[in-house]
């Protein structure tokens, strides 16, 4: 028996691990009580990770850390982290007309847009503007669970077709939450002048992932749809693929699966990847936002390629 107690409290998605002291989670009695919360919660949240350091120990609870692809949003504060906000932050858009934001994305999983995607993620919010700048998480476990059962034959075993889509003008899929979008002109945004390299997008090529993924440590399935990077699923028309991807999504975003995180400083949520999909409403670019993100190293590899001879740029991803 561990002499250290925490408390494992739910949420309405995920849950708030309480009195865990700094440094208690050397202990491999607490690592793995804490793993096994994750497994079961899916998403936990930690109160006071006041360092990097810190923020490193906690995540390495839940796997193997690994430096994000992504080299332009990787934190000059350390190779394992990517700064989510901050001067990272991306250009502002207008979306429906009024809403000023960065940092809005939609829903998604972390590095769906490779073969092999991530087991998980811990962000951690160090700047937290007034309003705005939420992270929502939805269980698509729970969401597979209750879907009916005609659905769950069409699903299982389906696959899709998945695109990196960077910038909100790209991001049409089900679950960009706006209807229109355009970016911010110099006087609604003097700090968002820079362009977002677009080349970029050409690295990663199309892949291909399951619809339901069998989660390979608690044996749920899990629905296994990143929707803003999904272009269409295998062997169906565009259209008969589009009803069912909005279907889906529909789905997974009722209220009873999704949980909406208000920050405060120094607090961490680390998601399991193959099992949470995740978005955020973003902010006013007036207002600092600033993250920090560990990666866990997967491999989850669930994908493959579209192109049976993707291009030799792929090589060059983690540059
Ligand atoms: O900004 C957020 O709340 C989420 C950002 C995100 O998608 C991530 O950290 O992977
Ligand atoms: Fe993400």
């Amino acid at each position: 028996m561990s002499t250290i107690q925490i408390s494992i409290v739910p949420l309405p998605v995920g849950a708030e691990v309480a009195g865990l002291s700094e440094g208690a989670e050397s202990n491999p009695e607490v690592r793995a009580q804490l793993y096994q919360a994750w497994l079961k919660h899916g998403v936990l949240l930690f109160k006071n990770v006041g360092t990097t350091e810190r923020h490193l120990a906690l995540s390495r609870c839940f796997g193997d850390l690994e430096i994000h692809p992504f080299a332009p949003a990787r934190s000059e504060e350390h190779p394992l982290l990517i700064e989510i906000g901050g001067k990272k932050r991306t250009p502002a858009y207008v979306y429906d007309g009024v809403d000023l934001r960065t940092n809005r994305i939609p829903w998604h999983r972390d590095t769906a847009y490779t073969p092999d995607v991530c087991k998980g993620a811990m962000l951690r919010m160090v700047e937290v503007p007034s309003s705005g700048g939420e992270t929502m998480v939805a269980d698509t476990a729970a969401a597979y669970d209750d879907l009916p059962t005609d659905i769950k034959v069409k699903v299982d075993g389906l696959e899709y077709k998945a695109t990196l889509r960077l910038t909100p003008i790209h991001q049409t899929r089900p679950g960009a939450f706006w209807k229109t979008v355009r970016r911010a002109t110099p006087q609604e945004d003097p700090e968002g002048g820079r362009e977002t390299d677009l080349s970029i997008q050409a690295r990663y090529p199309s892949v291909v992932h399951p619809a339901v993924l069998v989660h390979p440590e608690s044996g749920r399935k899990c629905i296994f749809l990143s929707p803003t990077y999904v272009d269409h699923f295998l062997g169906i028309s565009q259209g008969e693929s589009d009803d069912l991807l909005k279907y889906l999504v529909d789905h997974m975003l009722s209220p009873r699966y999704v949980h909406l995180h208000r920050w405060s400083v120094n607090e961490a949520i680390v998601w399991d990847n193959r099992r949470v999909m995740h978005a955020s409403p973003g902010n006013n670019p007036r207002e600092p936002r600033r993250g920090l993100r560990t990666t866990l190293a997967g491999p989850v590899r669930t994908g493959r390629f579209f192109d049976k001879d993707p291009p030799a740029a792929v090589s060059m991803m983690a540059d």
